[in-house]
């Protein structure tokens, strides 16, 4: 289901919350395949990330090149394992497939690349680039005046990057409406917590001042990220002016025994524990409805 105006808001978030539910078991069992891998960012950003591909984004599931798709843009290679569960979910990689990850001749590596995976619109690894690519997707489509919209997902620590704030003013000076930047806010990068190693705060007004249209929110609220991407949406046009979603997370979200791990950042979990991971997913999902 995709957002349009005969859906109801509620039908929309219970749908999007289901799709997040999901991506996170398929999260768990990829990662259970190679016993490690970068779980916590995947289960703390899979509210956004079903946010985009259950609500969000225009795409066809059997023609992932199609022209008129808007672009998602994974610009933390390292976060590979929450888009193989989006793209899932969303039906253009085979679930079946996804226990591939990270195996030889997998078509889904641990680290993001374009030409292996269908939907993957850029190779990651090296942070701080995908916004720079994203602002020449944006002005090439409207040059061309295409209606798609280009969306560029980033970490918190893609903000310790100049490229990137090179990209921040690039996208104001070309009034670039058709992008949406979303950055997953988990406060955590790999050497330790953001605020020790370069703090970005305050990171609500430093995007202000670079002139985009800014919000806030916590990335696991689901009704929070829906009311915050239709706004960016119209907000940009109405504006002429790109839009960034600040999104407040917690990584493992959504598996209690993840949720306060030290060394979050790779995770190696144990052979038992994978299943106390997918109990525990359960009783977290379930206990929202009681
Ligand atoms: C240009 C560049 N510098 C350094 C690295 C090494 N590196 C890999 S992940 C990472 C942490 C980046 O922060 P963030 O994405 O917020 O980490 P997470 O939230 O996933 O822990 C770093 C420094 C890299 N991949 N690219
Ligand atoms: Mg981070």
């Amino acid at each position: 289901m995709r957002n349009d105006s005969t859906t109801t808001r509620s039908t929309r978030i219970a749908h999007v919350t289901e799709f997040a539910y999901r991506m996170r078991h398929h999260v768990l069992n990829m990662g259970e395949e190679q016993g490690q891998g970068y779980v916590g960012q995947a289960l703390g950003a899979a509210d956004i990330l079903a946010t985009v591909y259950g609500d969000q984004l225009r795409y066809r599931a059997a023609d992932p090149d199609w022209d008129g798709r808007d672009r998602f843009l994974l610009s933390t290679g390292h976060y590979a394992i929450g888009l193989y569960a989006a793209l899932g979910q969303a039906g253009i990689v085979a679930i079946d497939e996804l226990l591939t990850y990270g195996s030889d001749d997998s078509r889904l590596p641990m680290s993001s690349m374009s030409t292996y995976t269908p939907g993957m619109e850029i190779s990651g690894g090296s942070l701080g680039h995908g916004l720079t690519i994203a602002v020449g997707m944006a002005l090439g489509l409207r040059h061309r005046r295409s209606t798609a919209r280009v969306f560029n997902f980033l970490s918190d620590g893609e903000l310790d990057e100049g490229s990137t704030w090179e990209a921040v003013l690039g996208a104001h000076h070309h009034g670039l409406s058709n992008l949406t930047a979303m950055v997953d806010i988990n406060a955590l990068q790999a050497d330790g917590a953001t605020a020790g190693i370069l703090d970005i705060e305050p990171v609500h007004d430093k995007w202000s001042a670079c002139g985009w249209y800014v919000q806030r929110v916590d990335g696991n609220d689901v009704g929070a990220l829906v009311e915050a991407f239709d706004n960016a949406a119209a907000e940009s046009v109405a504006q002429g002016r790109p839009s960034v979603i600040l999104c407040d997370t917690r990584i493992g979200n959504g598996v209690t025994m993840l949720e306060n791990r030290e060394k979050a950042h790779f995770m190696r979990i144990d052979e038992p524990e994978w299943q106390i991971c997918r109990d525990q997913l359960t009783a977290t999902h379930h206990a929202k409805d009681a």
